[in-house]
């Protein structure tokens, strides 16, 4: 048997030299023929939705941030930096897509309509899951670094085999390239050319490990295409070329060409959570770096560009931010405890006779302890 090796497809692999743009720093819209053919829509309005969208963002994520050091949640993994991937990506998605993310995903969480006492909930520690995934049609958070994209595929391609035509995202980060997880997704992906798109937040760092240990130096979006995946490294603090790069992929995936993998290169500003602190292994520099690229700034100058009287504009983002905050924190300081026996009700989806005995033992230690208090 004679094994026919496909030559190298030039189009497998995009923005390897320089990310995909086309809002360059100073706002001007620069122009790429890839990313242009799927921004045709894009008008002053739709551009300052999605600045209405990134502000919303961040505001929840700054809110969240001080809610922890306030002592109302009890951690936070910070996005900021990382708004105009997750919102560009996010929008290039149906609601009946779903949507597989990491502990970072705060950005996809709010635009797919999560409500916000649960999400307080989660990071207060009183709840494993928070929202219903099935009512947004996004997974709960993982913890577990690069698992989601597993579960991603697998979705996907039960999507494929009951022949709907909904596609599956997987958000993760750089760091989750180089676990096995990651790599098997890729694997099961290619071979069943599942409607998912892997979309990998490389922000530079995993916790304290910097991506060029785990990458070589390599740009990390040339290893899907050793498993046949076409992918584009892309801009991530530009909102615009997410949002054009998650359409190409989404609309690949429903049409049935498979899976795509996007690097949106980005930087996350923020520390790992609010336990780490970032000053121990990076620069200060280098992040003063990466707030001349801010993804919110940039697009504020476009729309000045565009003529757009950025005043009412500013002043909308400030009511729905102040608005969504105050939500968030109503949320996350009244938020009350569950019952600790709680913990039993959702390891399973029916009771098993040990968990019950455990629930019960557990009940009578805490009976106990009221005896003794007496
Ligand atoms: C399987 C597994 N190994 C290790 C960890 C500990 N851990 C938590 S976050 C993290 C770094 C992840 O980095 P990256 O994938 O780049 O995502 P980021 O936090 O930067 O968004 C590690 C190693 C974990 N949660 N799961
Ligand atoms: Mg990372």
């Amino acid at each position: 048997m004679s094994i026919t090796v496909p030559a190298p497809d030039p189009a497998l692999a995009a923005g390897l030299d320089c990310p995909l743009r086309v809002l360059d720093l100073d706002g001007t819209r620069l122009h790429d023929p890839l990313l242009d053919a799927h921004l045709g829509d894009i008008d002053e309005s739709a551009l300052a939705d999605l600045y209405l969208d990134m502000v919303r963002v961040r505001r929840l994520d700054t809110e969240a941030f001080a809610l922890t050091r306030q002592g109302h949640l009890v951690l936070w993994p910070p996005l900021l930096g990382q708004e105009a991937a997750q919102v560009g990506a996010a929008r290039s998605l149906e609601q009946r897509d779903w949507v597989f993310g990491s502990y970072r995903e705060h950005g996809f969480a709010l635009l797919r309509g999560a409500d916000m006492a649960e999400f307080a909930r989660i990071w207060k520690a009183y709840a494993h899951g928070g929202w219903d995934p099935h009512e947004i049609n996004m997974a709960p958070s993982q913890i577990i670094i690069g698992a989601q994209s597993l579960h991603g595929v697998g979705y996907a391609m039960a999507a494929k085999m009951d022949g709907s035509d909904e596609v599956a995202l997987t958000a993760f980060g750089d760091g989750a390239t180089s676990e096995g997880d990651v790599n098997e997704a890729l694997v099961w992906a290619s071979a069943f050319q599942a409607p998912v798109v892997f979309l990998c937040q490389n922000n530079q760092y995993a916790i304290s490990e910097p991506v060029a240990v785990q990458s070589g130096g390599l740009p990390l979006a040339l290893r899907p295409t050793g498993f046949g995946i076409p992918s584009m490294r892309v801009d991530g603090n530009d909102v615009l070329a997410m949002l054009a790069a998650g359409r190409i992929a989404v609309e690949r995936a429903r049409a049935g060409g498979g899976p795509t993998f996007i690097e949106a290169v980005t930087y996350r500003r923020g520390p790992h959570t609010t336990t780490d602190d970032p000053k121990r292994y990076r620069d200060e520099a280098e992040v003063e770096a990466w707030v001349a690229k801010d993804p919110i700034d940039r697009v504020e100058r476009a729309l000045e560009r565009m003529g757009v009287d950025m005043d009412p504009v500013r002043a909308e983002a400030k009511v729905r931010a102040d608005r969504l905050a105050k939500e968030f924190r109503a949320a996350a300081e009244h938020a009350e405890p569950p019952a600790a026996e709680e913990i039993f009700d959702n390891v399973y989806a029916q009771p098993s006779r040990r968990l019950e005995r455990q629930r019960a033992e557990h009940l009578a230690f805490v009976a106990s302890l009221a005896e003794e208090s007496k």
